[in-house]
């Protein structure tokens, strides 16, 4: 492997994110690719810290949350993310600017272009080389975690979680260069399936 690659992994709650993750994981490795698996929010120990304030029941306003979303992944691009690549590995990442963007831009109302916006200057532009969307109906993905507890964000309204969807489409339509959307429906074997198909396509 000669280069770096960036691929981050989107979806509303539920979607099968880290299934995906760990079975990409298990391929890769096993064909002794240099990788690294993180997440955000977290991914260090300011943003780990920052996660835990995120997620716990509290009122936060729309502003503060997208201010800590935003410091997470400033630290985690210095700390983590750059030198990774630096290091020609491939990094998978669960959750990154879409997420913020879908989340706080578009279902909180803070605005997708603005929040774009600072989703761009604090990543100082690093975009990611793919994106896998899991795309998922709500009333599903809140149905396969209705056994644990929820967080802040997964209790939110329904609507809430059909505004986040919406924004994951209209994103797919924006970056169709990079934003692959996977029916996050199918088994987890041909999710996986289906997203090694376009790994391997890069792989090559
Ligand atoms: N957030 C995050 C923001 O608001 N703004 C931001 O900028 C960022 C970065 C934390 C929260 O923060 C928000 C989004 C989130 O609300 P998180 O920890 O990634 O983010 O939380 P979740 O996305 O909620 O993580 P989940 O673990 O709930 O979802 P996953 O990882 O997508 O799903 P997974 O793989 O754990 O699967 C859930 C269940 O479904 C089953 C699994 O076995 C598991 O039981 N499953 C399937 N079942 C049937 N078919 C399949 N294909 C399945 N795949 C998995």
């Amino acid at each position: 492997m000669s280069r770096s690659l960036f691929i981050t992994f989107e979806g509303g709650e539920g979607a099968g994110k880290t299934t995906l993750i760990q079975q990409i994981v298990h391929e890769l490795s096993s064909r002794k690719l240099p990788l690294i698996t993180t997440r955000e929010p977290g991914g260090t120990p300011l943003g780990e810290e920052i996660r835990r304030l995120l997620l716990e029941p509290s009122t936060l306003s729309p502003y503060a949350e997208l201010s800590l979303f935003l410091a997470s992944r400033a630290q985690h691009i210095a700390q983590v993310i750059r030198p990774a690549l630096a290091e020609h590995k491939i990094v998978l990442c669960d959750r990154f600017n879409d997420s913020t963007i879908a989340y706080q831009g578009a279902a909180r109302g803070l605005g997708v272009e603005k929040v774009s916006e600072f989703c761009s200057f604090i990543s100082q532009h690093l975009e990611p080389d793919l994106t896998f969307y899991l795309d998922l109906d709500p009333h599903i993905g809140l149905t396969r975690i209705e056994q644990r507890s929820k967080d802040r964000i997964e209790a939110e309204t329904l609507s809430f979680h059909i505004a986040i969807r919406q924004a994951f489409h209209d994103l797919a339509k924006r970056h169709p260069h990079r934003l692959r959307l996977l029916d996050a429906s199918k088994s987890p074997a041909e999710v996986f399936e289906d997203a090694m198909e376009t790994v391997n396509g890069m792989l090559c």
